[in-house]
């Protein structure tokens, strides 16, 4: 007997200020390590993405239209405090203020990232996360969003994907140009990062009595590739180092053992001074928001001449000499980008968190990036959109009968972005955005198929 989904269940979809916002260096807005950033040939940059900045009201409008319940966003940092820190920037207050005056009309709950990868350059050029006054510039950051915003905001998310950050480092960028230390740096930036979190979500208590705060880490189930023992600690390591010890360290304010004895066996352990610990201990979140694309699955480490080339880039970066071996899911279907798609590892995943952490649950990002086509007559079949959310959300549901306690669910993307890597040919969006690589052409909105599908989901509560 299946549950239903709860009542007030938050059906959302997601972006990112970068990816959508364009308008990177208008009304005072600074540059983020994103704007200063290299892109992979034959993709756009971000300076305009989906000209959301301008078109806000238009595009709240068409979210209201497919009634949607929350509006899962982020602010950029660098439109609030251009320089990171110092002075700020009235119109980036503005610009929050009416998306969220916008949101709140239509009863749209917004759920704010506070950083979502584009760090302030001028913090980076200081030392980025490397440097510990970066804590204190995202508490400064923090305090001046909860007293900004804090009377409308209810659901706040600290970082988004932190471990991705520090698993795929290039993504911040290492301060240090000593590649043998690149790792070790990372670790450091990482604690930081945890402390600066740690004090977030302890102001937020403080400041915002009534609203909820946690963190944003991409989480997945990590399955053994065979059931030979040393796969299945390899599979154990993996979980433990990209899942757990950013979890562990938000909730329980501690690094697991695995976690830390893998940083030690490398040299990664970061200096962690004698009150650390208490800061992590004394900021809690109150839910746990997480990222789900699909599931891993590891082997036993074995050495590049054995290798298996045949995996894609997804799981090839996941590998640790001596630790573990990211390797292909055989039972795994793949999208035209080569992710593994595993709608039954959601509802895993969803039960692996519940099950260590009982905190309610948030999905802040789910979603297929693919190749739409804009065909004849202004229509988008976007049928394998469709069914990739549909069985996910089955697997939800079933989660929930599990007694998982999922509050809402928020698929990437509301509307057409620029994808982190791959420009905007890689669309994951309800709305189309009339734009190319670099053909801006007139980034109209259209609606896709999967907007009208997923309008009836949600006036059905989950049930068709
Ligand atoms: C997550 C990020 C998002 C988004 C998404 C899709 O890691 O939080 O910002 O980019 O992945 O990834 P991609 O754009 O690489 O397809």
């Amino acid at each position: 007997n299946l549950k239903p989904f709860p009542k007030d269940f938050l059906w959302g979809a997601s972006t990112s200020a970068y990816q959508v916002e364009g308008a990177w260096n208008e009304d005072g807005k600074g540059p983020s390590v994103i704007d200063m950033g290299r892109y992979p040939e034959g993709t756009s940059d971000f300076k305009v993405a989906s000209d959301h900045y301008h078109r806000y009201k238009e595009d709240v409008a068409l979210f209201a239209e497919m009634g949607l319940k929350a509006y899962r966003f982020s602010i950029a940092w660098t439109r609030i405090y251009p320089n990171g820190v110092g002075e700020l920037n009235q119109k980036g207050i503005e610009f929050y203020n009416n998306l969220i005056n916008e949101l709140l009309s239509y009863n749209i709950e917004p759920i704010v990232t506070m950083y979502h990868f584009d760090l302030p350059y001028a913090i980076q050029q200081k030392g980025g996360w490397t440097n510990k006054e970066t804590i204190d510039a995202f508490e400064n950051y923090a305090k001046t969003l909860f007293e900004h915003f804090g009377d409308r905001v209810k659901y706040w998310l600290t970082i988004n994907e932190q471990n991705m950050m520090i698993l795929h480092g290039e993504a911040i960028g290492v301060v240090s140009s000593d590649i043998k230390n690149a790792q070790k740096e990372l670790y450091q930036q990482n604690h930081h990062m945890l402390l600066a979190q740690a004090k977030a979500m302890k102001l937020c208590h403080k400041m915002c009595p009534d609203a909820m705060i946690g963190p944003a880490p991409n989480i997945a189930s990590v399955y053994p590739a065979s059931c030979n023992p040393e796969d299945v600690l390899a599979a154990s390591n993996l979980s433990s180092i990209r899942n757990w010890l950013y979890l562990d360290a938000a909730v329980f304010g501690r690094y697991n053992s695995v976690a830390w004895s893998y940083m030690e066996e490398k040299g990664y352990t970061p200096i962690v001074y004698e009150n650390d610990m208490d800061i992590l201990k004394a900021g809690k979140p109150d839910f746990i928001a997480f990222n789900y694309y699909s599931t891993l699955t590891a082997a036993k480490y074995k050495d590049e001449s054995q290798s298996d080339n045949s995996a894609s880039d997804q799981q090839m970066e996941m590998s640790e000499p001596g630790v573990y071996q990211g390797v292909p899911n055989p039972y795994l279907q793949k999208t035209e980008f080569g992710w593994e798609m595993d709608p039954v590892g959601f509802r895993n995943t969803l039960r692996e968190i519940y099950e260590r952490y009982n905190l309610p649950l948030l999905v802040t990002e789910n979603g297929l990036g693919a190749y739409d086509k804009l065909e004849e007559g202004e229509v988008i079949n976007d049928d394998y959109r469709i069914d990739f959310l549909r069985k996910h959300i089955e697997q939800a549901r079933l989660a929930i009968t599990d007694g998982v306690n999922l509050i809402g669910y928020c698929p990437w993307s509301a509307i057409d972005l620029v994808s982190t890597h791959q420009g905007i040919s890689k669309r994951y969006g309800f709305i189309y955005v009339n734009r190319d690589e670099f053909d801006l052409k007139d980034l109209r909105r259209i609606r896709k198929k999967s907007f009208y599908w997923y309008k009836d989901v949600i006036k059905s509560n989950g049930e068709k």
